[in-house]
């Protein structure tokens, strides 16, 4: 394979393709840079600063969840690494109830930067892969990018969406609307380098992805569909299945784009209320992207995650991802009822 770095793959877009100009090229180029510094925080574990950057940072997020350390390190490094590019109208993040102003020190740009800074921090005192999720959107003409509002943006709007996963390597993958494309960060160099292109998600599989310990909360379909999973060869399905559960969303995802399968967080008993555990703006859009122009499907079990109007920043939906032809019998089930 040819040895791209990153900066090539997004100039190259850029001049031959037309599809990114200089300002999203530049984003791009940063929010990597600080997946670089999270990769770094996150390698010291036990070791960094006193007492370690491992465990909890004695505050709640606005979901109400503990945060690690680690969250608000990596938080505060994408909001310090992005504020002063001039590339950005405003940020939101997991972490953050509001979105993030840029300071009137620095010129503002047209797009909007939403962020989950640390996927699946509850995996980090245990030394398991952890990843960062992003999406942008652009600022729409007349919205005050300070408030919420102006994030409130159906997912097929994003004109780029990626994921870095920590782990074993650390992994950049990014859509920018042509193709979903991977690049491992060659530690000697400082640089990520493209190390596959056009990814595509089979199409059918025999892998899925799910927290068994809710299913008796599952609405009836869901519970259908994964009975029939359970059932196997022996089943009406005809083929055994295999599962995993990472607890990370990023390397759940990655999986499914490397060797296919399907991801299931669907509504249950205890956060009906809430909507879903995923967050729509922030982790289901930009994996829903990735996903669908890896060849995959992303549902709600009801409709495909991208087209729905969002009504708030913190929106939490059910998340139904990967192999188009799995994807598609789950939404069967849910639309029998
Ligand atoms: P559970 C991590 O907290 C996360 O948001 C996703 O990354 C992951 O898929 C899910 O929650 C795990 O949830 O209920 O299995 O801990």
């Amino acid at each position: 394979m040819r040895r791209i770095t990153l900066s090539r793959y997004l100039i190259e877009e850029q001049r031959e393709k037309g599809k990114i100009n200089a300002d999203l090229r530049l984003l791009i180029e940063v929010v990597a840079r600080a997946c670089k510094s999270i990769a770094i925080a996150i390698g010291k574990g036990g070791l960094g600063g006193e007492g370690g950057i491992l465990g909890e940072a004695g505050s709640d997020n606005v979901q109400g969840e503990a945060q690690k350390k680690l969250d608000v390190l990596s938080n505060e490094i994408f909001l310090e690494a992005n504020e002063w590019g001039g590339h950005l109208a405003g940020m939101a993040s997991e972490e953050m109830e509001l979105p993030h102003a840029i300071p009137n020190r620095y010129p503002q740009g047209e797009y909007l930067l939403l962020f989950d800074p640390l996927d699946g921090s509850s995996n980090i005192d245990i030394n398991v892969s952890v990843g960062t999720i992003f999406s942008v959107l652009r600022c729409t003409e007349g919205d005050d990018p300070t408030q919420a509002n102006a994030f409130l943006q159906a997912g097929t709007r994003q004109v780029a969406a990626g994921y870095a996963v920590y782990g074993p390597t650390t992994l950049f993958v990014l859509t920018v609307g042509d193709g979903v494309v991977c690049f491992t960060l060659d530690r000697e160099l400082g640089s990520f380098v493209l190390t596959q292109e056009n990814i595509q998600i089979p199409h059918d599989t025999k892998e899925f992805a799910i927290n068994m310990s809710n299913m008796r909360f599952w609405e009836p379909p869901m519970q259908r569909y994964v009975n029939d999973l359970l059932s196997g060869k022996e089943g009406p399905r005809g083929k055994d299945f295999n599962m995993r559960w990472v607890a990370s969303m990023v390397v759940d995802v990655h999986r499914i784009l490397t060797r296919g399968g399907v991801f299931m967080y669907p509504l249950d008993s205890k956060i009906a209320a809430q909507g879903g555990k995923l967050r729509l703006l922030y982790e289901a859009n930009p994996m829903a992207f990735i996903v669908e122009q890896a060849g995959g499907a992303a549902s709600t079990g009801h409709c495909n995650i991208m087209d729905i109007q969002p009504s708030g920043l913190h929106q939490r939906i059910p998340v139904i991802l990967g192999s188009k032809n799995e994807v598609a019998l789950a939404v069967a089930h849910h639309l029998k009822d």
